[in-house]
């Protein structure tokens, strides 16, 4: 699975120190362990609260790249905060996350300009859909006008939106069918995201929460999360799932073999 690092966050009180201090420590410290934790991004948000964001995050980013070759998620929804990460990000970045339909056409631009992914979330003119056929709709839109823009499939990430699982204990069910559905609006199919941890917000046992559900999940056809990726607990369950799943080699040394590659 794509593993998208979520740590280096503003959210975070150590990282939000880090950045309003342009003190890349804390920032080197995550990128090396989440790096060696398996992650294929890492997600950098400046979070909420911080003067300048556009220079924040590019501070953001060429910090994380002093520490880790991993390439960099740039986490805004504000296309000026985006623009400014992707300008100082080397490699072929992630871009997360574009706000749905009504704005995707500039971040499809950003995209293909930057040779980078592109994450966006089912929002249309009516809001954030709570229900399945809503998020395919808008799934399926998406799918077609990036395509129409020049990017491809492969370079798309539809993320339904989880919320946390005791704001609305039915949603989480509803993804799981959003994810089966969502495959077969192109061929091939676009990568399906999520941002797991929000699922066990404001839960106890959030590890137990995130790893059952990441299980189901990518059983669905989920290929892709942003995620505790040193939560160990959470990265075995997704390693053993895609052994299961018949995507991993099965050997008695399975676990290894996957977290050194
Ligand atoms: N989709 C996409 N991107 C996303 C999200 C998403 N990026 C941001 C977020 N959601 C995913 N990242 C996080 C990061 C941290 C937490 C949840 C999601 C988290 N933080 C602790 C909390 O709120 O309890 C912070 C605790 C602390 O302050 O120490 O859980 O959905 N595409």
């Amino acid at each position: 699975m794509i593993a998208v690092a979520e740590r280096i966050n503003g959210m975070f009180s150590d990282v939000k120190k880090a950045i309003k201090n342009r003190d890349p420590a804390v920032i080197h410290d995550l990128a090396k362990r989440q790096t060696e934790a398996g992650a294929s991004y890492l997600d950098l948000n400046v979070g909420p609260g911080i003067a300048d964001q556009p220079e924040a995050m590019k501070w953001l980013v060429g910090a994380t790249q002093e520490a880790s070759k991993t390439p960099v998620s740039v986490d805004s929804q504000k296309l000026d905060v985006a623009k400014a990460g992707l300008e100082a990000a080397s490699g072929q970045p992630l871009i997360n996350s574009c706000k749905g339909l009504e704005v995707l056409d500039e971040w499809v631009a950003l995209t293909l300009e930057h040779d980078a992914s592109l994450v966006c979330l089912t929002i249309d003119k009516r809001g954030i859909p709570q229900d399945i056929d809503t998020r395919l709709e808008i799934a399926a839109a998406i799918v077609g006008t990036a395509i129409e823009k020049g990017l491809e499939p492969t370079r798309l990430f539809i993320d339904p939106i989880l919320f946390p699982v005791n704001v609305d204990q039915k949603q989480p069910n509803y993804l799981l069918e959003v994810c089966r559905q969502i495959s077969i609006i192109s061929d091939p199919p676009p990568h399906i995201i999520c941002g797991l941890s929000n699922l066990s917000q404001g839960t106890k046992e959030r590890s137990l929460i995130n790893r059952a559900y990441l299980t189901m999940a990518l059983t669905a056809g989920l290929d892709s999360a942003v995620m505790d990726v040193l939560d160990k607990d959470v990265m075995d369950a997704a390693i053993t799932t895609e052994m299961l799943l018949n995507k991993q080699i099965y050997s008695d040394a399975f676990l290894k073999a996957a977290r050194g590659r």
